[in-house]
């Protein structure tokens, strides 16, 4: 059987704060798959399960796995693979990217700093109504804050902000949900997820960057290289 290296792809942002690299992105050399995580966060009902709800039925079964339901006390985690056909493997390894979210209520606050701690890539679904102005912010900090625990800066992780339900009257102008979600590199992408609207092109993006990021610094004669994390921005 052939090793499963642990490896930082992926990692490429300032990683001071960080100690234990391995657990993060794998390189799968049996599947000849590289695992990464992309994390949907959001304030609550904000559409994250609309969202990956909508990406595994338009999935064909034999490029994602089933999806996982956790729900306990702590935790009610919503989780599943997914090999994308639109995102070229890197040196020959196909990307398996594990999409996961928790739902948005203050409830699960612990749960969702812990699954920051696997995230590659931030999808940041956002509520457009106006009114869910104060709560979309409150999510943002928080999700900076998550992040920031373990190590990982908000600023350098690959990430898309979506202005979900822009089908609604009350739907903010987008200028205004830039301005209060201002991101330095992050681009946004304007969603209705329940009807599947701008659902793949948020995946897309997000896995992209990671893709790039990957095939700009992966060496798998060297597993702990890390290059420049400050290289590798949105692709445009
Ligand atoms: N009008 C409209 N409704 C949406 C849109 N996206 C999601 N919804 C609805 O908003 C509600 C909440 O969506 P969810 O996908 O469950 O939101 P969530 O972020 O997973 O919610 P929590 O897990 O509770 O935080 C559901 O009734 C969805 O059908 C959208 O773009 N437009
Ligand atoms: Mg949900």
């Amino acid at each position: 059987m052939l090793p499963r290296l642990n490896v930082c792809v992926g990692r490429l942002w300032p990683v001071a704060a960080r100690d234990n690299l391995g657990d993060v992105s794998s390189v799968d050399l049996e599947a000849r798959q590289i695992r990464c995580t992309i994390v949907y966060d959001g304030p609550a009902l904000g559409g994250k399960t609309s969202n990956l709800q909508y990406l595994y039925d338009r999935t064909p079964a034999e490029s994602r796995s089933a999806m996982v339901h956790v729900a306990n006390a702590d935790e009610r985690r919503l989780t599943f693979d997914l090999v994308p056909r639109t995102i070229a493997p890197v040196r020959g390894l196909a990307l398996r990217f594990t999409l996961v979210t928790i739902p948005g209520s203050v409830y699960f606050d612990e749960a969702r700093r812990a699954m920051c701690a696997d995230a590659d890539a931030v999808v940041f679904v956002a509520d457009s109504q106006i009114e869910r102005l104060e709560a979309n912010v409150e999510r943002w900090e928080t999700l900076a804050a998550n992040l920031a625990s373990h190590g990982i800066d908000v600023e350098h992780i690959p990430g898309v902000r979506q202005f979900n339900k822009r089908d609604l009257p009350s739907a903010a102008p987008i200028e205004v949900l830039d301005r209060a979600l201002a991101h330095p590199h992050w681009p946004h992408t304007t969603a209705i997820a329940h009807r599947g609207e701008g659902v793949f092109d948020s995946l897309r993006i997000a896995a992209r960057w990671v893709a790039r990021r990957l095939s700009c610094s992966i060496d798998l004669q060297a597993p702990s290289t890390v290059v420049d994390p400050r290289s590798g921005l949105a692709p445009k």
